[in-house]
């Protein structure tokens, strides 16, 4: 903290009034924090964690405590940009507000006269944000007909797998976990990207709970847990269905809550059989005592709670594996404890009003009264590239990009690349700085950060709702996202009453009203959901039956396996010759995705792009620590540096993301090599199921 003041870019002046105002962090992580903002003088001189609000802790993450290094940051972009040189050149001529809003608006008019469906909204969670993200971007693509966007990039594989399962992504309270006697990791770096969840871990540890982390990768979590589960990637559904096989076998099961709260066991004992701990340890390239173990610990410790993040839904059988998990608590009846049971998002607890913020009633139909295009976001290398045809629909001829930023973050870098750098596409990015993808645009326009906006937020971790208040008046030339689109709709004749709607009042749209404490939000920041502390002790899942579904006849309706199994990587370890190593690319500690790569602070604890290796695997490639090497597959290349390190088992090498292109090394990233293949549920991305072959850089 004290660093941070001298890091400012803005240096107190002792003798005026500081102004504390609330709001909350706006970052695609499941802590959602409270930020309370110091403003002196108009200037927002420092932020911290709010103490008040319990998550939160009063403590914020080493980048968001940066923020206002964001804000202020001398690169910030403050006025529009008309693009001069070649696409992906990077060089730009300020306009004004006007100009690039009248051409833009011109533009997309003449577009959407052939055709809106060629017009596509490319956005994701730069901002978490209710209002800045889906509200009136929506309205406006919606008003405009242009093609939908698949919002798969992060979450979908484990959300659909949950809602097959629970009928919703919710799970347990998150600060039940400091009540645990037993916390299985699972998939998740917490230490890195759930940071507040954490302290309730440590809680537990004090009190004596038994920790074990289940992650290919030794993570920085791992390494404080009791015990490290180091399996391939991509193999949890066997280990899960390897516990199932232990429980059954041993009778250790709650007969009571299965047969009132699970629908089809016996299907699942028919599939879990097959799996005796033997089996599962050659797949997952584990010991079966660790199997055996962790049965024995999971059915004699209550209570016993599993925490899943995003981190192993993103291979070929993420569905599958998050299901899989997912059936655990309801086994051994760990939900009749609120500290047991399991926690992957708590998103769907929230009161969204989806329909209000969004305004899918305004869509115009599409040509022929067909209904409108989907594009995944997922494959949007593929589909920038694609001609035009009766299944597809139009060549996509204009992209509009906000709170994303695709050229770094998309599978197939390399496919991401050549769509952005077609002469024929018109870009329109909405940023803060310049990334790898406003390089490609034809207009960047200059987004207000979340210092300067009305926002309200959900979370996927905790279940409060946080309202943002904007702490400054925007830096000088820049733009809310709501602002931009309200704007274009005037300029393009959209003369609905919602595309006036403020942002305040968009805020009081988001969440159904009599579910939450207005007046207590608006006077601390947050507000809690009534959600019980042991929500399914009694059973009442939010599916269709009201009991965990074991078996999901909604799977067999679309032709899949209502049990979930075991589904092998497509890229399997051992099935090439050519590319022999397993790649997974989890995020690096001080980078959110992509964002805060260009804050030179963070970046210079990053260092560089790693790709983490064993010495088994770095010995006979001639590797040595701190070498810059080559990775590469049949989809391209990157370049990074060395680490041989413990961080990485046998065999498989991590290469950390998520570096802008133009900071790593010769302008690459890990997404060069990575796939544009789709998970089995949530039509997602596969970003860890993924071979390469490592060599010494050139
Ligand atoms: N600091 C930081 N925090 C973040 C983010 C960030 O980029 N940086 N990203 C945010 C976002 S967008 C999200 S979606 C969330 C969640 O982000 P996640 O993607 O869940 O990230 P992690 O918590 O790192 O968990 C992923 C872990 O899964 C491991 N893993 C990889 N493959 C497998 C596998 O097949 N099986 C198992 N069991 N584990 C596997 C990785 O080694 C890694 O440690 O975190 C958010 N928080
Ligand atoms: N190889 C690999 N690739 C990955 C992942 C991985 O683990 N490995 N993780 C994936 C995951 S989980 C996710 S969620 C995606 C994330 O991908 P994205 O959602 O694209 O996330 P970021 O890279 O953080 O980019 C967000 C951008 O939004 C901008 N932004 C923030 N706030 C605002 C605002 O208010 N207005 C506007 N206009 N812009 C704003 C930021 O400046 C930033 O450039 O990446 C995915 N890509
Ligand atoms: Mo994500």
């Amino acid at each position: 903290m004290n660093n941070l003041v001298t890091d400012l870019p803005i240096q107190p002046a002792s003798d005026l009034p500081v102004e504390l105002v609330v709001g909350a962090c706006p970052h695609d992580c499941p802590d959602t924090c409270s930020m309370v903002t110091s403003v002196q003088n108009g200037l927002a001189i420092q932020v911290r964690g709010n103490a008040a609000h319990a998550m939160t802790g009063g403590a914020l993450c080493t980048k968001v405590s940066r923020y206002t290094e964001r804000t202020y940051h001398p690169d910030r972009l403050t006025t529009p940009l008309k693009r001069v040189g070649a696409k992906g050149e990077g060089r730009f001529e300020a306009v004004s507000w006007d100009a690039a809003l009248d051409d833009i608006a011109a533009t997309l008019t003449a577009i959407a006269a052939d055709d809106p469906q060629a017009i596509l909204p490319y956005s994701y969670a730069g901002t978490m944000g209710q209002v800045q993200g889906e509200s009136m971007a929506a309205r406006f693509f919606n008003r405009l007909g242009a093609s939908k966007l698949d919002r798969t990039i992060c979450s979908s594989a484990g959300g659909t797998a949950l809602t097959h399962t629970y009928g919703a992504p919710v799970g347990m309270r998150m600060e039940a976990f400091a009540q645990s006697k037993l916390i299985i990791i699972w998939g998740s770096n917490a230490i890195a990207s759930n940071l507040h969840f954490w302290r309730h871990v440590q809680h537990a540890k004090r009190d004596g709970a038994r920790l074990v982390c289940i992650d290919p990768r030794r993570t920085e979590t791992a390494e404080k847990c009791h015990e490290h589960i180091a399996l391939l990637p991509g193999t949890d559904a066997a280990l899960a269905l390897a516990l199932m096989h232990q429980l059954i076998v041993n009778d250790w099961l709650d007969h009571a809550y299965i047969a009132q709260h699970t629908l089809g066991f016996e299907q699942l004992k028919a599939r879990a059989l097959a799996w005796p701990p033997e089996r599962a340890a050659t797949v997952c390239g584990i010991e079966v005592q660790q199997i055996v173990q962790l049965a024995h610990d999971y059915a004699h410790t209550k209570p016993a709670a599993i925490r899943l993040n995003y981190g192993m839904q993103r291979t070929r059988g993420g569905g599958n594996a998050v299901r899989a998990v997912a059936c655990l608590p309801a086994l051994i009846g760990a939900w009749r404890d609120g500290a047991g049971g399991l926690l992957l998002s708590s998103s769907g607890f929230y009161p969204k009003q989806k329909n209000a913020l969004e305004r899918p009633d305004l869509r115009r139909p599409a040509l022929g009264d067909k209904p409108s295009r989907i594009i995944n976001m997922t494959t949007i290398g593929n589909d920038l590239n694609r001609p035009a045809s009766a299944e597809f629909g139009p060549t996509i001829a204009a992209v509009v990009v906000y709170n994303s930023n695709p050229v770094a973050i998309a599978p197939d870098a390399g496919q991401v690349v050549k769509g952005f750098a077609r002469d024929d596409l018109f870009t329109v990015v909405l940023e803060h700085f310049q990334t790898d993808t406003a390089d490609y645009a034809d207009y960047i326009l200059p987004a207000t950060t979340q210092l300067e906006h009305w926002d309200i937020h959900a979370s996927y971790g905790h279940t409060d709702v946080m309202l943002n208040r904007p702490a400054i008046a925007p830096v000088d030339g820049v733009k809310s996202n709501t602002d931009i689109f309200r704007e274009l709709a005037t300029r393009m004749g959209f003369v609905e009453a919602c595309f006036s709607d403020s942002d305040e009042v968009i805020c009081k749209q988001a969440f159904l009203p009599t579910d939450i404490d207005y007046e207590a939000l608006w006077r601390d920041g947050f507000a809690p959901l009534n959600v019980a502390l042991a929500p399914f002790a009694n059973g009442g899942f939010p599916t269709e039956s009201g009991r965990c579904e074991l078996v999901c006849e909604r799977l067999s309706a679309i032709g899949q396996d209502p049990v979930p199994d075991y589904v092998p990587n497509y890229e399997l370890l051992g099935s090439s010759a050519a590319f022999p190593l397993a790649m997974i690319s989890p995020p690096a500690r001080n980078f959110l995705n992509s964002t805060f790569v260009n804050v030179k602070s963070l970046r210079d604890i990053e260092g560089e792009p790693i790709l983490e290796m064993d010495t088994s695997d770095a010995q006979p490639r001639g590797i040595a620590d701190g070498d810059v090497v080559r990775v590469f597959n049949d989809r391209g290349s990157y370049h990074c540096v060395a680490r041989i390190s413990k961080r990485a088992r046998p065999s498989v090498v991590n290469g950390l993301g998520v570096w802008w292109r133009k900071l790593g090394v010769r302008g690459t990233n890990v997404n060069d090599v990575t796939g544009q293949a789709l998970t089995d549920m949530g039509r997602a991305p596969t970003f860890y199921d993924c071979l390469v072959q490592v060599e010494l850089a050139q």
